[in-house]
C-alpha cells in the first residue's frame, strides 16, 4: 500500500514508518520537527540520542535497500498538505502529527492555544485535502483514552448503547478529557465523524492508551535507527520516568494515591494495530473508533512492578507520593472495552515481557544522560499560568542531534 504517516520523525510515527517498510509498503514520512523545537523550547531532551531524520532514512535505506519518501512541513500549511497528496496518492494517511502532551498543554494560555490549534487545524486540513484530492483515502487517526476520561461505568469502543425516555439510540460514548491536549483530540472525533458523515470519507479513529517500549525488530537493527524515550515533566510518559528514576536510584514519582488507572501498550503493538488497520480500510462514509491498548494498570501497580524487577537487577527504588499536579481522580472505577484489534488478528505483548529490555535496561545504558532536575512536575493544571523553566533560562542542551 502507498502510506503517509504523518509525524513520522515522532515516537510511533517513527517505529511505524519502519515497521511498515520492512513489510513492503510504499512509505512517506511528513514532518515539521516541531517536536525536536518542543523540547529545545523546554531544555528537555530524549533519553536515547535520536538521529536527524535524513541520516535515519539513510541508515535505513543501507541496511535495507528500501527507500522513505519525505516531507518537510506542517499539516497545518493547507497547500503544503495539498501538494504533498496530489504528488503521493497515498491509499492511506496515518495521522500521528499532533502535539501530544497533556502538560504542555496546561503549561499557559499560549500552549493551550497553541496545541488546539496544531492539533485540531492540522486535522481538519487532512479531512479537506482527503476530501478534495483523494476522496478513497483511508484516514487512520491517532486519538487517546484520556478523550473519556474515567466513568463510573464500562468504557465502550467510541460508541454507546442508550435508551432515554422510551427511546434508543447508538450515540458517541461521552467524553469527560483531562487536560486542553486531550480536549483537542475529543475535538478531532467530532470533526473526523462530520467529514465522514457528509462527505462519505473512510476513518479509523484509534484511541490508543499509554505506549511504552523503545525497541522493535526494526529500530534494533542499527544504533541510527534509535526511537525517543522521554522522561522529562512536560513530555516523559509515566512508565518511561520511572524506568529512567529507578536507573539513577531516584524515588519513583507518584502522583498523589496513584490509583489513576490506565490503559498501556508495547510499541510493537501500536505498529502492528496500525498495519492491521490500514490493511482492513473503513468502508465510505464509515467513522470507526477502535480501544487501542493490551493492558491496564494503576500509576501505583507500575511503581511497584518496577520497584521489584528493578530491585531483582540490583537498583535501589524506593517509591514517593507527590501531590497530584493534575486535577483527575486518584482512585475510581476502570473498565474499559478493547476487543476490534484482537478481532482483527492483533495478539498482545505484555508489558512482562518487554519491562526489562524495553525500558529499565534502556534507561540504565543511558543513564548518564539522565538529567535528575527533569523529574520533579513543573505544570500545575490548577494554575492557569505555569513558570516552567524554558530552555533561555538555562544551559545550552541541544545535544540531541551531535551525540554519537
Ligand atoms: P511525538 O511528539 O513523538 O511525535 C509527533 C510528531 O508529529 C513529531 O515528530 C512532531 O514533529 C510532528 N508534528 C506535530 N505537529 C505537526 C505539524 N503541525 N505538522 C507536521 N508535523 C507535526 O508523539 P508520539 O508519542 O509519537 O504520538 C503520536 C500520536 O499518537 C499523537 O497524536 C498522540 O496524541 C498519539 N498518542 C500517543 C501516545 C503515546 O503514549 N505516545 C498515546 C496515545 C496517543
Ligand atoms: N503520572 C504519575 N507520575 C509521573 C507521571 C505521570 O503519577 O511522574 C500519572 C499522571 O498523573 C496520570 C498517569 O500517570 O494519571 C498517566 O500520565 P502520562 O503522562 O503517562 O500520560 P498522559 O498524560 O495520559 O498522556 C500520554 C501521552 C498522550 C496520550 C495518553 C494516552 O503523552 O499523548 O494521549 O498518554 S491516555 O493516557 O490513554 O490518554
Amino acid at each position: 500500500m502507498r502510506i503517509v504517516i504523518l509525524g513520522g520523525d515522532g515516537y510511533c510515527g517513527w517505529a511505524t514508518a519502519l515497521y511498515l517498510s520492512s513489510k513492503g509498503h510504499s512509505i512517506a514520512i511528513v514532518d515539521n520537527f516541531s517536536r525536536r523545537l518542543w523540547d529545545f523550547e523546554l531544555g528537555v531532551q530524549t533519553l536515547t540520542p535520536i538521529r536527524p531524520l535524513p541520516e535515519r532514512l539513510s541508515v535505513w535505506q543501507q541496511l535495507t535497500g528500501r527507500s522513505m519518501t519525505s516531507y518537510v512541513g506542517d499539516v497545518c500549511d493547507f497547500e503544503f498538505l495539498r501538494s504533498m497528496i496530489t504528488s503521493f496518492q497515498p491509499e492511506a494517511v496515518v495521522h500521528f502529527a499532533e502535539q501530544r502532551s497533556a502538560p504542555y498543554s496546561m503549561i499557559d494560555q499560549k500552549r493551550a492555544v497553541f496545541t488546539q490549534v496544531n492539533n485540531v487545524v492540522g486535522t481538519l486540513n487532512l479531512l479537506f485535502a482527503i476530501h478534495e484530492l483523494a476522496p478513497d483515502c483511508h484516514i487512520v487517526k491517532l486519538g487517546t483514552m484520556g478523550e473519556y476520561g474515567t466513568p463510573n461505568i464500562d468504557i465502550e469502543e467510541g460508541f454507546l448503547a442508550i435508551e432515554h425516555n422510551g427511546r434508543r439510540d447508538t450515540l458517541p460514548f461521552p467524553k469527560q478529557p483531562g487536560s486542553f491536549y486531550h480536549l483537542s483530540k475529543v475535538h478531532d472525533s467530532h470533526n473526523i465523524m462530520f467529514a465522514c458523515k457528509v462527505w462519505g470519507l473512510r476513518a479509523t479513529d484509534l484511541n490508543q492508551g499509554v505506549v511504552y517500549g523503545t525497541i522493535t525488530d526494526e529500530v534494533q537493527m542499527d544504533e541510527a535507527l534509535i526511537n525517543r524515550f522521554d522522561y522529562d515533566d512536560v513530555f516523559g510518559t509515566v512508565l518511561n520516568r520511572f524506568c529512567a528514576q529507578a536507573a539513577i536510584g531516584t524515588p519513583l514519582t507518584v502522583y498523589g494515591k496513584g490509583g489513576q488507572t490506565r490503559g498501556f501498550l508495547d510499541i510493537r503493538d501500536t505498529v502492528r494495530c496500525i498495519e492491521l488497520v490500514c490493511l482492513n480500510p473503513a468502508d465510505r462514509g464509515e467513522f470507526r473508533v477502535f480501544n487501542q491498548f493490551t493492558e491496564q494498570f494503576s500509576v501505583l501497580d507500575l511503581a511497584k512492578l518496577i520497584q521489584m524487577v528493578a530491585r531483582e537487577m540490583d537498583l535501589k527504588v524506593e517509591i514517593d507520593h507527590l501531590p497530584d499536579p493534575r486535577v483527575e481522580a486518584e482512585t475510581h472505577y476502570y473498565n474499559a472495552k478493547h476487543s476490534k484489534l484482537s478481532d482483527l488478528g492483533l495478539e498482545p505483548h505484555l508489558l512482562s515481557d518487554s519491562l526489562v529490555n524495553s525500558l529499565i535496561e534502556v534507561a540504565v545504558r543511558y543513564r548518564n544522560r539522565i538529567d535528575p532536575a527533569m523529574f520533579a512536575p513543573q505544570v500545575n493544571w490548577r494554575a492557569g499560568k505555569n513558570e516552567r523553566r524554558t530552555v533561555s533560562s538555562m544551559q545550552p542542551a541541544l545535544s540531541i542531534v551531535e551525540e554519537p
